[in-house]
């Protein structure tokens, strides 16, 4: 049974996957506008990944006898300024959620909850690779810079990325 402090940090963990995923979803059709088809390609599939995250934080809480809250969600920009732009945000992002969970996993040790602590540590596994994956592609977009070109090339990778991590969100579902 998940004490009401626990609880109450896993609903705001929920919250920030949902909200996680919307942003992404938002990037994602903003790339799609612009002709990347491979940036956007990319981006939905991480808006789906965050959705299964927050899945399996609603179905844990539930099984372990709280309540899982689907909360409202603001809505989140629809421009971006540009390709590298998108992706530094993502980075941005990821290291807040990453302190998120590591404060989240805090709050698991001092409440001496070990079965969630376990459970969190797929999260914290899942962080450090979603942070090496955004900092690689800033780089290569550091490295890019003004070349449109170079954009072209980086849009074609990216559909080779988005396959080579394809089962992402079902992992995400699986554990
Ligand atoms: Fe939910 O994995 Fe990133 O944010």
């Amino acid at each position: 049974m998940l004490s009401s402090k626990v609880t109450k940090a896993l609903n705001t963990q929920i919250e920030l996957e949902a909200s996680s995923s919307q942003y992404y979803l938002a990037m994602a059709s903003w790339a799609e506008t612009e002709g990347l088809s491979g940036v956007s390609g990319f981006l939905y599939k991480h808006a789906d990944e965050e959705r299964m995250h927050m899945l399996k934080l609603i179905k844990f809480v539930n099984e372990r006898g709280g309540h899982g809250i689907v909360p409202a969600l603001k809505q989140p920009p629809h421009k971006f300024k540009s390709v590298k732009a998108v992706f530094e945000e993502i980075l941005k992002h990821e290291i807040k959620v990453t302190s998120e969970i590591n404060n989240l996993v805090d709050v698991t040790l001092k409440e001496k909850d070990y079965t969630t602590h376990n459970f969190l540590q797929w999260y914290v596994s899942e962080q450090i690779e979603e942070e090496a994956l955004a900092r690689q592609i800033v780089d290569k977009l550091k490295l890019i810079g003004e070349d449109r070109s170079g954009l072209y090339f980086f849009d074609r990778d990216l559909i080779g990325i988005t396959a080579s991590t394809e089962g992402g969100a079902e992992k995400g579902q699986k554990n």
